[in-house]
């Protein structure tokens, strides 16, 4: 893998989607070999493993499993600096600039640079804004964070901007896990409107058609987890 190929690839395509899988949901090999063969049929553009709270250490060995199996890149989507796995291929390095509490903007990072450093995986700096998803999710609670408020526009252009101005070079507009509503579209579009890096959006998505309306407005990449989880067939291409 090259360095920052993953980042390229992200900036420079349209239309990309990502599944999230998160491993605590997984754990007997049979449940993994039914994923693998889920996620072929949905031919995604990359595989995302991470999640609020994992409470097994079986990482390495889910990632390695799907890099054997699958021909699509392995991106961590770290809940924390213990989920780090070698295996896989980049890891976004989140910040979460929505919120205020410096553990999850600069602490965990800390921690976990030296690892980082040696793990050879592309680094991938990551602004997450947190959005209310009208539903108290897991990163809500976990990260002790308030969401930004889903009908503030100017707030999260304001902060995707900063994050940009950083030198942050992904923006991740998330709902949460489970979200009962999904980031509006039209927050999605003026956020992109303001913004030369690309833009990630997630959480709540459970349709093709709300991936290719978010696509439209404006997200490189459509990231979708509770939806696979619950019923994969809904996502199968043909
Ligand atoms: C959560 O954006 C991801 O961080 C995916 O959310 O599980 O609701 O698809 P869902």
């Amino acid at each position: 893998m090259k360095e920052n190929s993953i980042l390229s690839k992200i900036t420079h395509t349209s239309n990309l989607l990502g599944i999230l899988i998160d491993p605590d949901k997984y754990l007997s090999v049979s449940e993994i070999e039914q994923v693998v063969k889920d996620v072929q049929k949905i031919a995604p553009d990359f595989l995302f493993v991470g999640g609020s709270l994992i409470n097994h250490n079986l990482m390495d060995e889910m990632v390695k499993l799907f890099k054997t199996r699958l021909s699509i890149p392995v991106v961590l989507f770290p809940g924390n600096n213990q989920q780090i796995s070698s295996k896989a291929d980049a890891i976004l390095l989140l910040s979460l600039i929505s919120g205020r509490n410096a553990e999850l903007l600069i602490g965990q990072h800390v921690q976990s640079a030296f690892v980082l450093q040696k793990s050879g995986l592309e680094i991938i700096p990551t602004g997450y804004l947190l959005i209310d998803g009208e539903k108290k999710t897991s990163v809500q609670y976990i990260s002790n964070s308030q969401p930004i408020p889903n009908d503030k526009n100017n707030i999260a252009v304001a902060t995707a901007l900063a994050g940009e101005q950083l030198g942050l070079k992904l923006i991740y507009l998330d709902a949460g896990s489970g979200a009962n509503k999904a980031v509006p579209l039209e927050m999605v579009r003026t956020v992109q409107e303001h913004l030369q890096v690309p833009i990630i959006v997630g959480g709540g998505i459970k349709t093709k058609e709300q991936i290719k309306e978010t696509w439209k407005a404006g997200a490189n990449l459509v990231i979708v987890g509770t939806a696979f989880e619950k019923n994969p067939k809904n996502l199968f291409k043909n």
